[in-house]
Parts: structure tokens; sequence; C-alpha cells
């Protein structure tokens, strides 16, 4: 379908006198400086899905899959250029350098303004300017916070659809005086007079803006992910980590689960792991184990805050997951296969000769007659990918049939654990408890992780990333990092805080060859930190923390060596990684915190008494 430029008009779908004045005076301006074609006021409901569907299928963006095998499901190919989270392309714009910190890229936010005023003038012409004004958590949650996304790309609209709470109450609650998060979108892509559209329209220059001090987003460039889906990476992690920071909560880059112990009884537990370390599979995870129940309340974002009892509760903000899906099969994931089996919006993976999906991980072999990522027939022996690395679904959580019953629980839920963790060839244990609070903050400040296809850069390269939030703090994380003692201050008065764990499921062997199976396995790890919680297990002391005495691993093909190697520390290569922590946190200057230093010197101190 091409879309000519004609007169310019206004459709709506909700009533236009529930529209706040702020957030009607912004999309005034945002569609004078944009001109759009068309400007649409979004509802959130199944019609309006059904038409941005129409809409992309007809212009090549989407194609609906075999609905014997896939129903309801559709297949989606970005430009090759736009295929993930540019970092490089993401800037904190702060008054103050300093209060983006050395891990962020920094931009005056007037310089920034005008040159993204500059490139946005006419950006929309042609094109439709989408309203969706959204709620992150659940609508009546006292944790809840509101934002409006404008955006130009129907599939953004769509996908926001199932990642997050898009209704049109949020717009009665702003007009009620709810403070909102402005989320200024546009693929930089405006079409002359009689142009025909492309499937995957972006612009080549990419500008993914955040403005902590007023509490704005501006994109610019792509339509891929975390770039343009604002209210995940930008709003909930970025924009909410300062908005925490002042009002005393925490954003986090973590999955959020409940665990059930055979004796039945529950415990919460949020975990950060930098990007396709697994979360999704954790937050998914069947464990081996008998009797042990693993459900669902979040894969990618929990954000966390003191409850009216002084205990650390936690709310997913999401709605949806939006998850890489190589890697992804039923021997790996079977409860993300099952909630991929129908209305699922894939992304840059290969499509089967019947209408189906496919990517790698899924099953061993390539079907014959696939076509790859980038619609081009597939040659198995080739050496090349037939899905993208990073390719996508997105799905609802309520596909997923692991949810918790909780999960649009408006008070959140008791956190009993926190778990950090990466992807580390080497150094790191299987699983090591902190000593106390400080100690596990620590532990989350010097975490690392191989890198992945998420963003782009080199992959295997060994990355520094504490909290998992090096790409996702929206200050100093020096700043951050006091936040986190200071969380700890807050609750230690309430006697029972949260212990901090931290894990690696990524040991290889000197062959390279990963040591633990990991997956449903990981549940003899849980078992051993439920056994923690409840005090039925002693530990190790060592340098780094308290290990396991013994772990539960019945039934595995596990030498007495493996164990060995997962389960316990070399000075050596603790020592090194000290050294390269030390490194990386000298960047911080006097924004890091003090206690983080004497915790590294006090690791040392162990280490060589
Ligand atoms: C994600 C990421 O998409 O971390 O969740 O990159
Ligand atoms: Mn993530």
């Amino acid at each position: 379908m091409s879309m000519t430029l004609n007169q310019r008009s206004t459709e709506t779908r909700t009533s236009a006198t529930h529209r706040p004045v702020d957030v009607q005076e912004w999309v005034n301006e945002a569609t004078a400086l944009l001109e759009p074609h068309t400007v649409v006021w979004c509802d959130g409901s199944p019609e309006e899905a059904q038409h941005l569907i129409d809409v992309m299928v007809a212009q090549g963006t989407m194609t609906r899959l075999n609905d014997d095998l896939r129903p309801g499901s559709y297949l989606a190919r970005s430009e090759p250029t736009d295929v993930a989270r540019v970092e490089s392309r993401t800037f904190i714009c702060s008054q103050d350098p300093q209060d983006a910190g050395p891990t962020n890229n920094w931009e005056d936010p007037t310089a920034m303004r005008e040159t993204l005023r500059g490139l946005s003038q006419g950006a929309m012409r042609g094109r439709t300017l989408y309203v969706v004004p959204f709620s992150m958590g659940p609508l009546n949650s006292p944790m809840a916070r509101f934002g409006v996304q404008i955006t130009d790309s129907p599939y953004v609209v769509l996908s926001l659809h199932m990642m997050v709470r898009v209704q049109p109450e949020v717009l009665a609650g702003i007009s009620e005086g709810a403070s909102w998060v402005k989320c200024l979108h546009t693929v930089g892509a405006p079409l002359q007079e009689g142009q025909g559209d492309t499937a995957w329209p972006c612009n080549e220059t990419k500008y993914i803006s955040h403005f902590p001090e007023t509490k704005e987003i501006w994109s610019f460039g792509s339509a891929y992910g975390g770039n343009a889906l604002l209210p995940k990476k930008a709003f909930a992690l970025r924009i909410a980590s300062v908005l925490a920071r002042e009002e005393g909560w925490m954003a986090e880059h973590m999955l959020l689960v409940k665990i059930t112990s055979p004796e039945g009884k529950s415990y919460r537990v949020v975990a950060a792991f930098p990007s396709a370390c697994g979360k999704t599979n954790f937050a998914m995870m069947q464990p081996t184990l008998p009797g042990w129940k693993v459900e669902t309340l979040g894969d990618d974002i929990a954000w966390l805050a003191p409850g009216a009892d002084g205990r650390l509760r936690a709310i997913n903000p999401e709605a949806g997951f939006f998850g890489v899906a190589p890697g992804t099969g039923a021997g790996t994931n079977p409860v993300a296969m099952d909630m991929l089996s129908s209305q699922t919006v894939f992304t840059n993976v290969a499509m089967t000769s019947e209408g189906d999906v496919w990517w790698e991980g899924m099953t061993k072999e390539a079907p014959e007659g696939l076509t790859d990522w980038q619609g081009q027939p597939f040659d198995k022996d080739s050496g090349a990918l037939a899905a993208h690395p990073n390719a996508r679904f997105t799905v609802k959580l309520g596909a997923c049939a692991s949810l918790a019953s909780e999960w649009d629980d408006p008070e959140g839920v008791v956190v009993d654990a926190i778990i950090f963790g990466g992807r580390r060839a080497t150094t790191m244990p299987l699983v090591v408890e902190a000593r106390d609070w400080k100690h596990g903050v620590f532990l989350g400040a010097t975490m690392a992780s191989e890198k992945t296809a998420a963003a782009e850069g080199t992959l295997g390269e060994v990355r520094r990333d504490p909290f998992a939030m090096v790409p996702f703090c929206g200050y100093n994380m020096g700043d951050y990092m006091q936040n986190w003692l200071d969380m700890g201050d807050r609750l230690r008065g309430v006697g029972r805080m949260p212990r901090i764990f931290h894990v690696n499921w990524f040991q290889k062997d000197d062959d390279g060859r990963f040591i633990w199976p990991g997956f449903g396995e990981n549940s003899r790890v849980v078992e051993w930190i439920v056994n923690r919680l409840e005090g039925a297990v002693a530990a190790e002391p060592s340098p780094i923390g308290l290990l396991p005495k013994s772990l539960n691993t019945e039934g595995l093909e596990l030498s007495e060596e493996a164990l060995r190697s997962l389960l316990s520390v070399s000075p050596e290569l603790v020592s090194a990684d000290l050294d390269d922590a030390e490194e990386f946190l000298a960047q911080f200057g006097d924004r890091l915190p003090p206690e983080i230093l004497s915790e590294l010197h006090a690791t040392r101190e162990r280490l060589s008494s």
C-alpha cells in the first residue's frame, strides 16, 4: 500500500473530552513539528490491534503465518541495519555530565533538543501519528507509573498493546493529576507526495535520548526493540531509575519469580542478568527436582519498593514478553514454546515452507526450504544463520502457562531473595551467597558478563555490567550504587531483608564446554538458595562469600572435579578479577560510595589470609 500526502485529518478513537490538557498540548506541539498526515489516539482495543495488523500486512511490514500452525501470529522483518538496541546512539542528557556518569553517553539537553528538533521537522510527513497512553504496572498500583508514547510506527503500537497496559483510563488518571512520562518516537522516514512506503521505514541516523531532569524520552530513527518500544528500557529502566532514586525505590533489570518448595512454602525472587543470559528461561524454569515449582511474574524488569510493612516488594511493570527467540526450544524452555504457539508477533526469525517460524535452537536441524530472516532462501550449508541472533518474540503475559496468579496484584509481592548473575567462563562459582546486604551490593557492583547479541558489539568479550544496569541506568552509576546501599539502610530496621546471591550457569571446562547443564537443573541451585533462606543448611565461607558445602546433584552426570570447579574459587582468578573491578570502579571517582571500595579491600584481605 502506498500512502500519499493529502489533506491532514484527525481520526479519533477515544473521546476528546477525556484528553488531559497537558497531553493534548504536547500532542499539538509534536504535530506541528512532525507534520503527520493523521493523528490517532489509541485505546488498546482488539479492534485497534486488528486495524494496525491490516495496515502492516498491506504494507509488507508483517506477514501472517500459517493459521493452522501458528494461529493469530505474524512475522515482521526489519531492515538489516535496524536489528538491536544501539547503545552507541543512546544518550543521557542531564544538565551536568557528571550526573550521567562515565558509563553513559552524555549530551547537553539544550543541544540535543536542537538536534532532534532539526531532524524531526516534518519527519512524519505522509504518516500517522499515534498517541498511546499506557500504564507501567497495574493501573491501581501505588507502584504504577503512567506514560504516553507518540509514534509513527504501527509495529511499535501493536507491540505496546502486548508489552504494556494500553488503556484510555490512563488519560483519566492524568487528567486527575497523575504524573506521566513523555515518550516521543519517530522512525524518521517522511514520505514524499506519491512516494510508496518501505516495509520497515527507519533512518540511518539514530538517537535514543533521555532527559532525566524533565523525565522525557525522545527517540529518532529506529523501529526496533528498546530503541523504539520506549516504555521498556527507556522508561521502565532509564527514566524510572531516576524517579526511583528521587522517590526512594529501585527500577531494576530483573526477572521476578515465585518459587514453591515441595513442602509448599513460597518465596519470591528477583534476578538480574545482562541481556540474553537466559532471564526468560529462568523466569519459566521447569525444575527437574521433584516437587519444586517456579511460577513466572516477569522476565526482564522489576520495580522494587518498601511496602507499608517496610518489607521490599516488587512488581513487573510490563504486561508482555519481548524475548530473544534463538536458543528457545522444547528442551531449553518448553513453557515459552507453548506460549508462542499462537497470538505472537515474531521479528527477524526464519520462515518455513509451510508458513511457520524457525530459529536456531528451536530444533536441532534446520528444516528444508527455509526463508531466512532477510526474506532470502536459506542455504543450510552456507554457515549463515537463518534467524538473526537478536530475533524476538512479542507476546502477552497472559499467554504464559506458568504465570503466577499475583502478576496483576497492585501491591506486588514481597521479595525474599535477590540474585545477580553473569556469563563467565571462569572465576565465578555456580552460586555464592553474599555475607550481608553491603557485600551483596558489592557483588552487584562488580558483576561482569560476556557480551551477547542484544546490543551491537563484539560477542564474547567480558564487560563489567554492575547490576546488569550499565546500558539502562539513567544517571551516574556511582550514585546508583549509593541508592542500593540506602535501600539496605531503609530495610534493615524491619528485620527481614532479602538475602543476596550471585550465580553463574556458564562456567566452561578446558575444552570450552559448559560444565553445568543449566535450565531446569538450575532448580538444584534454587533448592540451595531456599535452604539458606530457611536456615536449613550451613555454608562454607570463602573470600568472595558463602559457598555451598554440598549440592543436590543426584541423577546428574557430573564428575567430582567438575563439581569442585563449580563450587570453589581460584584465588588467582579472583585476585585478577578484583584488580579489573577496581580499575572499572575507579572511573566513578568521588561518586563511588566508599563502602564499595571497603568491600573490595576486605575481599582482598580474605584472599591473602
Ligand atoms: C532486552 C535486553 O531486550 O536486555 O531485554 O536487551
Ligand atoms: Mn533486558
